[in-house]
This record gives structure tokens, C-alpha cells and sequence, in this order.
């Protein structure tokens, strides 16, 4: 009776494996327990969602894949997650990593990583996700973890208070005058960052650095339908005393051009005091002058009227040794203002930038390593895309570049421990993308700088043919045969992306008029002077055109210098998810999140995954369940724990053969003629030294 059944049950097994590992390997109901993506077996797109939304519906919001951790944005606050008790919990347990998955496990590895077993290693965490995901919040977490966990001695007690004061202080001011109120996050940075936390030789936080990359300025002077100026101007009209209200000449009745819908009071915590020492210089005011009031402005630039005025309206042209004035038209006399409110702001952030970094910075013999936060724009793709938002991409390509490699080598680490070869993994790396978009000879980067270089009169049309003649052959750019507007589309690893060619090559430039330039160096206003004193501004007529440093040139080179520093340390990736565009508590849209699991590349992630061998079973699991098929009974002795060296290893020979003998059975079932090869590479089964390796096609 009992071999009856037993044998009935074999068949049943033999009959159905196919599915029954997958049922065996996802079981729905406990899918919420999976607290890293890659154990969720077959590791596909459909499971991988699956095993996030009914997390997410059980208010549990970072799973692990892989090395990388994701973070599903709740849009509400989530009480007691971000506690201190709770950062001292993770921070005490000896193995952090087997606690419940959260951003302080990242966090505590990396402090414990600082440290290193041999030698004392730098390291970065690398957040990344599209607008509104949870970047800078998640950025802003760390910093409070660090500030806490590397601020618990009582020995220094006094100098990390500080320092740890002032490193936390930064954040909002920096988001005062770097973040804005976009359709997509009411609080979104409008600049890249990376921060370097500096911690001394006793792992005491001692200091910090910030580096900024490429603030949207034109900001300033154009906002999209329904999006607001930076979040400072608000503030300042805001939070202004009557006193600094004369002083700045703000009127409490006007409406602003350039400051629309003031009404939206979204950040009225970001007004410390410590910003509002900043806020004194924005009396440059830029938003008088943008309603026109040029005798004002000229007054708050502390610039002679009749001077300001012919800047804004007239142009020099310099023909052979003489100088020829030429009156503007009223559209250049818009460009040229806009220019002067941008121009401004971009040296005012910087300088604040470099004030924050002189308060926080420890002097180099003070600290030994660092921890790095880089919090930059995601990837972006909207109906219209310029110079901006290629930037933007272009960075996402270079970090997922930076993260497929990093990603690889885990990979690897594990294939070679179970004693897999590595080499029949293929994958799609991006650098077909990223010569097209900066490599050398020819790339949209070098066309747009020679455009630059050679001054030639921008048309948009020529460019377009200019780029099909040199770049066609690339895989990754195309043309929409049916688009009117000159454009180029380039095909991201996260999307494809139309940007139009109309206006970026003057982006790529960037002009400011010489005129200007010397305007603001002679004013009377002390810190105005010097934001424009030291004269590496480039504009039009100062240099030589060769000499131009042009917006991308800028970018890249930035680019490189980051890229540089994360590949000296070693990185920690976490994916912020955004469950539903409009930033709805609690609410998970199966679309958005599959799109940006594609988009911040977890889905190319399990590709790679799959490229190999997506499920691994154990082999005491596997004989577990499957040992019927061959009347083999799991003992306990067999079951004992595995390691890769020692007596134990004759066990795992006698599960390994047993397993073998399993899968030949199914095997010759499938195709009487084949038998099980473990070495061959175009196999669908491996057997590894501790675990099973499938691919998907068992
Ligand atoms: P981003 O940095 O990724 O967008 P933010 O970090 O500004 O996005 O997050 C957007 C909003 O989501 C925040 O203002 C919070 O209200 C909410 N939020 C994010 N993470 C959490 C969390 N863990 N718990 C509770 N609320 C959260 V951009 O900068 O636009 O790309 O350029
Ligand atoms: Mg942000």
C-alpha cells in the first residue's frame, strides 16, 4: 500500500516537475518573507513584483536583491522605523545583516567596512531611482545614522557634536537653494551631490565634503507649467522681516513672473535661522529685476543704472580692432537678462557650496577615511527633452555601468565558489550607449563641442544631418521617421529617450556676454564682486573660442573625476522605488514599479541572473523534495551542515551523486539519450559543490 502510493507519487512528480519547481520555489503566500529579490525562485520580473507588492501591502518596505537593497517609497511617515533605539539596535547586533532589511544594515556595513580586515577601505553608497523615489530621504537617513553611530563616544563628545551639527545643518539649506517643487516630487534636487563623511582613525565622524554636479539653472528664470522656482525665493518672501523686506526692496503684494504659485506652502521647515544668513547675500535680488523694475535691481546690484542697461540691451561686437555697438532686439534683451539671473545664481550656489564645505571640512590630518553619499537626479524621461535631461541620463548610464560591473563581479564570486565556470554569461553592457554619447572620435558630446568651437551658427536641422552622417552606425541612436522636429533618440538602458536639437547646442555653450561678466565685477557689493572677481568665467569674448569650456565638456569631466572616487572605494547600491506617481500613501501600481525595476536596472540584474543559472537549490532541500523520484530518503546524517572544506565534504559527495542520480532520471525521461554532464557549459543543470544550479528551461 505505502509502495503503492510512493511510486503513484513518483509519477506525479516526474509528470509536473516542470511546474512544481515553480511551485515549490514560489509559494505566494509566504512571498512577503523573501527578504532578498534573488532567493525568490525563478528569479523573473513577475515574481520579483509579486514578492515587492506583498511586501508592500505588509507595510514592509526594503527587501535585499542581491548586493543591492530596495526601498520602496510609503509617501507617509513610518513611526519608530528611523528611531534611534532602532539605529543602535543594528548598530550593536553582531550580525546586522540577519536583522529584517533596511537602509541601516547598508549603512552599518559600510561603517564596519571602513575599517576593513586588512586595510581601511573607502566606501560609497550609491542611491539611485526616479524623480520622488525617496533618494534624498533616504541620503538625509544615512547622515543621521552616521551622525549617530559615529558620534557615540563620549571622548570627543564636543568637536563631533559640532561637526555632526553643522554636517545635518547642510541638508537643508543646500535643499533651500538646490531643490524645487517639480510635477513629479514637491521636493526635488535639482543638482547632483556627493557627500564625503569623514571619519578618523577611532571611526569618529570629524568631518565632511560635499561635491555638487550640475544645477538645473535655467530654473531660475523658466519653470514648467504648474512647477515652482527653487525652493529659497519662496522662503525669503515668506520669511522675510519688514526690515530685510525694504532692505530687499520685496514688496509683500506682487507677483513675481518668475515665482509661480507662491500659494503651495510646502517648506516652511526648511527656514532655519543658519539659511537665513545666506538668504542676506539672494539680496541680489533676482526676483526684482525679473518684474522689470531696473532701477531696483541696479540698486540691489549695487551696479550703476545706466551701466545695467546697456548690458541688457546693447551688444559689443568686437570687428578687427574696433568695437562696434549693436542694439539689441527685444528677444536678445530677455536672453541677456535671463542670462544675468542664471549666471548669478549658479556662482551664489557655488559659493554657498564652498562656504558649507569650509564650516565642515576636517583638515586632512584629522581623518583617515570616508564614507561617500551620492544622491543625484534619476533617470529622466519627459514629452520634451533637452541638453538637461541627456546630462541627467548620461550620469544614470555611467552608474549603472559602474553597477553592472560591480554587480558582475558578486556573480562571479559566487560561480566560482561553487566551482561553475563563469564564462558562458553574456550580458548587455552599456558602452555601445556611452561611446555614443561621449566617446571619441565621434559622439553626440564631441559634435555638439565642435558646433561650440567652431561658433558655427546653430541650426538645428544641420546638426540633426550632421549626426546621422557620423553616428548612424551606432545600434544605439535612431530617428522617428515621422517626427517633424529635428531630434535624436537614444536608446538608455533604463528607455528609449527623443531628446530635440532645437536650443541645445546654445545650452551646450552656455554664453554669458562679456558685458555682464564685467558688470558684476565691478560692483560695489562685496560678495557679488567676488562671486565674479577671479575671472574663469567663460564668456564669448574673454577667450579664445578654442578655449570654451562648454556645459558637457564641464559635466563629463566632473563625471570622470566621480567615477574615479567611486571606483577607489567600495560601493553599496540602493534602488529607491516610487509604488505610484502620485506619491499616494500605501498605493502600489504594478506598471510604474516594473518600469522603474527596468529602469534602475534591477530587472537587468536578474537578466544577468538569468543569464546564468536563476535557480539554486541546496542540495539537502533538493533530495528533500525530490529524493522520491529515485527512492532516495534524506537521512539526517547526510542533512548536516555543509562547508566547502573538510569531513563534511564526503557528505556532500554522497548528495551530490544522489542528486545526479535524480537528475538523470528526469533528464532521460525528457530525452532518453542524454545523460547528465556537469562540465558541459550548454547544460541546463550544474551541480555546484553545496547547491543545484537550473536554468529557467528545466
Ligand atoms: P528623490 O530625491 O528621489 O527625488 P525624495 O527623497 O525627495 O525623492 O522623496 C520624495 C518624498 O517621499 C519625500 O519628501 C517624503 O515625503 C517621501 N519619502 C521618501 N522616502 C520615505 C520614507 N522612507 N518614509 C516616509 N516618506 C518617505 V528627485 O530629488 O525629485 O529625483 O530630483
Ligand atoms: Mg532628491
Amino acid at each position: 500500500m505505502r509502495n503503492n502510493r510512493a511510486q503513484d507519487l513518483r509519477k506525479s512528480f516526474i509528470d509536473s516537475l516542470e511546474e512544481d519547481i515553480r511551485d515549490f520555489l514560489i509559494n505566494e503566500a509566504e512571498l512577503h518573507t523573501y527578504d532578498d529579490l534573488t532567493k525568490v525562485n525563478p528569479v523573473t520580473p513577475s515574481t520579483v513584483l509579486k514578492c515587492l507588492q506583498a511586501r508592500y501591502s505588509a507595510k514592509v518596505f526594503y527587501t535585499h536583491a542581491g548586493c543591492t537593497l530596495v526601498a520602496l517609497n510609503p509617501f507617509q511617515p513610518i513611526p519608530h522605523l528611523y528611531s534611534l533605539d532602532v539605529m543602535r539596535e543594528y548598530h550593536a547586533a553582531p550580525q546586522p545583516q540577519e536583522f529584517k532589511p533596511h537602509i541601516f544594515i547598508v549603512a552599518e556595513e559600510a561603517y564596519r567596512n571602513v575599517q576593513g580586515q586588512v586595510e581601511p577601505m573607502n566606501q560609497s553608497l550609491v542611491v539611485s531611482g526616479e524623480s520622488g523615489a525617496g533618494k534624498t530621504w533616504t541620503s538625509r537617513c544615512l547622515m543621521k545614522y552616521y551622525a549617530t553611530v559615529a558620534a557615540s563616544s563620549q571622548k570627543c563628545q564636543d568637536t563631533v557634536e559640532k561637526i555632526e551639527r553643522r554636517v545635518l545643518g547642510s541638508n537643508p539649506i543646500m535643499e533651500a537653494f538646490g531643490n524645487a517643487c517639480t510635477l513629479r516630487n514637491s521636493n526635488s534636487s535639482r543638482f547632483g551631490k556627493y557627500i564625503q563623511l569623514q571619519l578618523n582613525g577611532s571611526q569618529l565622524l570629524v568631518g565632511a565634503s560635499v561635491q555638487t554636479y550640475l544645477l538645473e539653472k535655467t530654473r531660475v528664470a523658466f519653470q514648467a507649467p504648474n512647477e515652482r522656482n527653487f525652493h529659497i525665493f519662496y522662503q525669503m518672501m515668506k520669511g522675510a522681516t519688514e526690515k530685510q523686506r525694504l532692505e530687499w526692496m520685496l514688496p509683500l503684494d506682487q507677483d513675481f513672473a518668475w515665482l509661480p504659485h507662491a500659494e503651495k506652502t510646502l517648506e516652511g521647515k526648511y527656514c532655519t535661522s543658519r539659511m537665513l544668513a545666506c538668504v542676506d547675500y539672494c539680496s541680489l535680488s533676482l526676483s526684482s529685476f525679473c518684474a522689470g523694475f531696473l532701477q531696483k535691481t541696479a540698486d540691489l546690484l549695487q551696479v550703476p543704472l545706466d551701466e545695467l542697461q546697456s548690458c541688457l540691451t546693447v551688444r559689443t561686437l568686437h570687428a578687427g580692432k574696433q568695437n562696434v555697438l549693436k542694439p539689441c532686439s527685444q528677444s536678445e534683451c530677455s536672453v541677456r537678462r535671463d542670462c544675468l539671473a542664471k549666471v548669478i545664481y549658479a556662482q551664489l550656489f557655488d559659493w554657498l557650496v564652498t562656504f558649507i564645505n569650509n564650516s565642515m571640512c576636517a583638515d586632512s590630518s584629522m581623518w583617515c577615511n570616508f564614507i561617500g553619499l551620492l544622491d543625484v537626479y534619476g533617470f529622466e524621461c519627459f514629452l520634451l527633452n533637452n541638453l538637461e535631461q541627456l546630462c541627467i541620463n548620461y550620469a544614470n548610464e555611467k552608474l549603472q555601468q559602474h553597477f553592472v560591473a560591480h554587480y558582475l563581479k558578486a556573480q562571479q564570486e559566487e560561480y566560482v565558489t561553487e566551482g561553475l565556470q563563469w564564462s558562458f554569461i553574456r550580458y548587455q553592457d552599456n558602452q555601445g550607449c556611452l561611446d555614443l554619447i561621449e566617446g571619441s572620435p565621434s559622439s553626440i558630446f564631441s559634435l555638439l563641442n565642435e558646433d561650440c568651437r567652431l561658433n558655427r551658427a546653430s541650426d538645428a536641422k544641420q546638426f540633426c544631418v550632421r549626426l546621422q552622417k557620423e553616428l548612424s552606425h551606432n545600434a544605439s541612436i535612431s530617428w522617428d521617421k515621422f517626427s517633424k522636429q529635428p531630434h535624436f533618440t537614444v536608446a538608455h538602458y533604463a528607455d528609449k529617450v527623443s531628446y530635440q536639437i532645437e536650443g541645445m547646442m546654445e545650452k551646450n555653450k552656455d554664453p554669458v556676454p562679456p558685458e555682464l561678466i564685467s558688470l558684476l565685477q565691478n560692483s560695489q557689493d562685496s560678495l557679488l564682486h567676488s562671486l565674479f572677481a577671479d575671472g574663469d568665467h567663460e564668456s564669448e569674448g574673454l577667450r579664445g573660442h578654442s578655449k570654451v569650456v562648454t556645459v558637457v565638456s564641464k559635466f563629463r569631466n566632473s563625471l570622470e573625476s566621480l567615477m574615479k572616487i567611486l571606483h577607489s572605494t567600495t560601493p553599496h547600491y540602493t534602488r529607491c522605488i516610487k509604488p505610484n506617481p502620485d506619491c499616494r500613501p500605501l498605493t502600489f501600481k504594478r506598471e510604474e514599479v516594473i518600469a522603474q525595476l527596468e529602469a534602475c536596472g534591477i530587472v537587468e540584474t536578474i537578466n544577468i541572473s538569468a543569464a546564468g543559472f536563476p535557480i539554486r537549490i541546496p542540495y539537502g532541500n533538493f533530495l528533500q523534495r525530490y529524493g522520491l523520484i529515485t527512492n532516495t530518503r534524506l537521512t539526517a546524517q547526510m542533512n548536516t551542515p555543509l562547508s566547502p572544506t573538510g569531513p563534511e565534504m564526503s557528505n556532500q559527495a554522497v548528495l551530490g551523486s544522489a542528486v545526479e542520480d535524480v537528475l538523470n532520471v528526469v533528464l532521460k525521461r525528457r530525452a532518453p539519450n542524454s545523460t547528465l554532464s556537469p562540465d558541459d557549459n550548454n547544460n541546463m543543470v550544474h551541480c555546484g559543490r553545496t547547491k543545484v544550479f537550473l536554468t529557467h528551461s528545466l
